[in-house]
């Protein structure tokens, strides 16, 4: 018998020895890994809506031959309402095949969630965390090192134990977009872990082979790589079996293979992909490791590289190829440093490993959390099902004065939709149609909300909250450079984070909680709450300008607005803040786009400079002449902005790349039904061999000639500057920028149109 502290990295289902294993990947604090096999976990399903006794017998038939099962009644609750079901239980193979046979006839519980998800939610065990195991030699330990595990406590709660960590970049010759297995070769492979970057090139088989060996000698605790689910792992698997060679990166079984979501399992080891992490926020626009870096404070690249023409620089020139590809892979590793703590902290809390917590979508991870706490009241996990989407109206956002203001306070509630969640208890099984009784009822929606429970997701939220703020009473006591505050700095960021998604998700078609009805009570009460307080605001003599779900914006004026902060908490139970004063703000006529300066600080909200169809040098254009604006109180010198911006452009002084527009394919080609500019190039691509799944962004150039935009769009490495249609950009993207800017201040468009006619050229020059 044996006692450690281990830090539970994964936890897998194996069949080891015939039955159904869980297998606890533990880490010793001193790096040994420790696999605590338990074999005493057994399947489950729960049936509703069919005597026990039925079940006994239906199920009895169902399993034969596959394994021993139990069937016993027991009481649960399934959405607030407490029922009497059948809990079948034993061998996985047995119980999944009673689940199959009662599908038709009776209502099956948590057939959808796997064995090793049913082990944390049910034992508790959630990993990236340390316990306590006491565990013994195994007769045949599969891996060594495994044990069988005898008993797991909760352990400290500490800094993770060092991860060996190894990050990989691949170089394949593929001259059509993402690598195809049947035709691209693999010719180098970077690797990096955290000493020098090491290199593997050469004849492709035992490139395979050295790739195999160098992961399996260095036996690294998390592969990093960026792209690796959705490019890398399912070319290189299907490649080495192409070729007939093997790739081991795993520590058991062995082999990668494809799990669910489109992850990629590497047995005993953590994959993670920060493609995933920057596909997951809009902040990065273009989902590129450059954002990322550039976000994370890292280096950037000395040059930048297209990934599409790895193959034309090795050829031409393979120094810069391996500088860049060089600067990829240890940026991959350095960016998973800095948002290390995040992902562990993502794990810890939600209970979804670490392996696979960055593939699923945000709604899956404060999902798993859920059925966490839904599991510990006795309450059934709703299975996953495909449907349609209600939609119900949103937060209350009003018509904003166009114009020039100034000394704008933003008034916003703090964590409005939680808050408001959490006060009237609004959950998917609190809030039925009708009036009931010990409820509250919402005559405009015909909606009530039950009083007698306490709401499943009112309680996470509640529990979410009290631990971030114990999390940051913690903090209190440590400086900054201690490991543990910036553990903890994550934890309580998480933690936000998640509260902040529970009301999207009760949105969320996909959602197992689904509840269209408990979303659209939280915005009715938002938007009851909103213009209730601009009404007071007026009352007390304030100037509202414009407002946003949670937001006011008002002419400040600090005594009154301190006034109407303390009415808001007063009466209607909310905490409210000034979140800024602008001392210059531009509304458009348009809601959701303005732009203002606060302290130094420009804001732009939902105007072309967001947004990355339009190209880099229009938005870099509407930046500076926002900017002129805000600092002039006026026109200012916009229009000589624009007459330089036309210069330069007529000049053919503007590369390239500052004139790509880029937009996303979002669904199968041949589903488009319009003619848009990017679904060509793309179908010109595709009909050249191009793989373009969706996703893929589509960059490309107008070039001059005759008929529509979209015959004329070029993709973008096909494009030279010679080729541009300098009037298409002069009138499609440089003037309506400005022009959105300057409307709301009286410009009329021919003014705007005129400055841009008259650059020294003469007027044939435009067009
Ligand atoms: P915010 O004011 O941005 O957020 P908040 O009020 O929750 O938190 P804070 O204390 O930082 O102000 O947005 C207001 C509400 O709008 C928010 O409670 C929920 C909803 N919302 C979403 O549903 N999705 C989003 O992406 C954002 C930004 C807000
Ligand atoms: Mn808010
Ligand atoms: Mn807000």
């Amino acid at each position: 018998m044996s006692r450690a502290s281990i830090w539970i990295f994964d936890v897998t289902t194996e069949r080891l020895g015939g039955g159904d294993s869980i297998v606890l990947w533990g880490l010793r604090s001193d790096g040994v890994v420790t696999p605590l096999v338990d074999t005493s976990f057994e399947d489950h399903i729960y049936v509703a809506g069919l005597d026990v006794e039925e079940v006994r017998e239906r199920a009895s038939v169902a399993a034969a031959g596959r394994g021993r099962i139990r069937v016993e009644p027991v009481r649960r609750r399934y959405r607030g309402v407490e029922l009497e079901v059948a809990r079948v239980s034993g061998e996985q193979e047995a119980v999944k095949a009673v689940a199959k046979a009662l599908d038709n006839v009776a209502d099956v519980f948590e057939a959808d969630v796997r064995l090793s998800q049913k082990y944390i939610l049910y034992r508790g065990v959630k990993p990236s965390r340390w316990y306590e195991a006491v565990y013994e030699d195994l007769e045949r330990p599969f891996y060594p090192g495994a044990a069988r595990l005898v008993e797991l406590n909760e352990g400290a709660d500490a800094p993770p134990p060092s991860l060996k960590t190894l990050a990989l970049e691949f170089i394949t010759l593929s001259r059509l977009g993402s690598p195809d297995p049947d035709r691209d070769p693999l010719v180098a492979v970077a690797l990096y872990w955290g000493e020098e970057v090491e290199w593997i090139s050469g004849d492709e088989r035992s490139l395979f082979e050295r790739l195999s060996e160098i992961v399996s000698e260095l036996d690294p605790d998390v592969i990093l790589s960026f792209g690796g689910n959705r490019v890398f792992y399912p070319y290189l698997v299907e490649r080495a079996g192409n070729l007939g060679v093997s790739l081991r990166l795993g520590r058991y079984p062995g082999e990668i293979y494809q799990s669910v979501l489109g992850h990629f399992s590497i047995g005993g080891r953590i994959n993670v992909d920060l493609y995933e992490y920057v596909d997951d926020s809009p902040i990065f626009q273009m989902k590129t490791l450059e954002e990322l870096t550039a976000y994370l404070g890292l280096s950037q690249p000395r040059v930048r590289l297209d990934p599409h023409l790895y193959a034309h620089y090795w050829e031409s020139d393979r120094e810069a190829l391996r500088e860049y590809v060089g600067w990829r892979v240890v940026s991959i590793y350095n960016s998973f440093e800095v948002v290390r703590e995040e992902v562990v902290s993502l794990s810890a809390i939600t209970g979804i490993p670490m392996d696979y917590v960055l593939t699923s979508s945000s709604g899956r991870r404060i999902e798993f959390y859920v059925m966490g706490e839904a599991v510990k009241r006795g309450e059934l996990i709703p299975p996953q099902v495909e449907r349609r989407v209600r939609s119900y109206q949103g937060g209350l956002v009003l018509q904003p004065r166009p114009g020039l203001h100034r000394d704008i306070a933003v008034i916003d509630f703090k964590s409005m939709y939680p808050s408001i969640m959490m006060r009237f208890n609004i959950s998917p099984e609190t809030v039925v149609e009708g009036r009931v009784e010990n409820g509250e009822y919402f005559e405009e929606l015909g909606l009530s909300v039950r009083r007698d429970i306490e709401g499943l997701f009112p309680s996470v939220l509640g529990l979410l909250l009290s631990k971030r703020d114990e999390t940051r009473r913690m903090m209190e006591g440590l400086s900054r450079s201690d490991p543990m505050y910036r553990v903890l700095d994550a934890r309580q960021r998480t933690l936000k984070i998640l509260a902040n998604t529970v009301y999207g998700y009760m949105g969320w078609g996909a959602a197992r909680w689904y509840s269209a009805e408990a979303a659209s009570l939280v915005t009715f009460i938002g938007r009851r709450m909103i213009s209730r307080s601009m009404d007071r605001a007026r009352e007390m003599g304030l100037e509202v300008i414009y407002g946003d779900t949670d937001s006011l914006f008002i002419r400040h004026d600090p005594a009154k607005v301190d006034r109407l902060l303390g009415w808001i908490s007063e009466y209607l139970g909310m905490e409210a803040k000034v979140e800024k004063v602008y001392r210059r703000l531009l509304f458009t006529s348009a809601k959701k786009r303005y732009a203002g300066v606060y302290d130094g600080v420009i804001d732009i909200v939902g105007l072309e400079y967001n947004r990355r169809d339009w190209c880099g040098y229009a938005r870099e254009l509407q930046g500076e002449v926002v900017a002129e604006v805000l600092r002039a109180g006026g026109v200012g010198r916009s229009l000589d902005i624009l007459r330089e911006y036309v210069s330069r452009l007529r000049r053919g002084e503007v590369p390239l790349e500052k004139l790509v527009i880029w937009e996303q394919i979002t669904r199968p080609l041949d589903e488009y039904r319009v003619n848009a500019p990017h679904v060509e190039v793309a179908r010109e691509l595709a009909r050249r061999g191009w793989r373009i799944g969706r996703g893929v962004f589509i960059g490309y150039v107008v070039t001059r000639g005759e008929g529509p935009i979209y015959k004329r769009a070029v993709h973008y490495l096909e494009a030279d500057p010679s080729m541009v249609d300098v009037n298409y950009y002069i009138e499609h993207q440089l003037i309506p920028v400005v022009h959105r800017v300057l409307e709301p201040l009286g410009v009329p468009r021919k003014r705007v149109e005129a400055a841009a006619r008259h650059t020294g050229r003469g007027l044939d020059a435009f067009m």
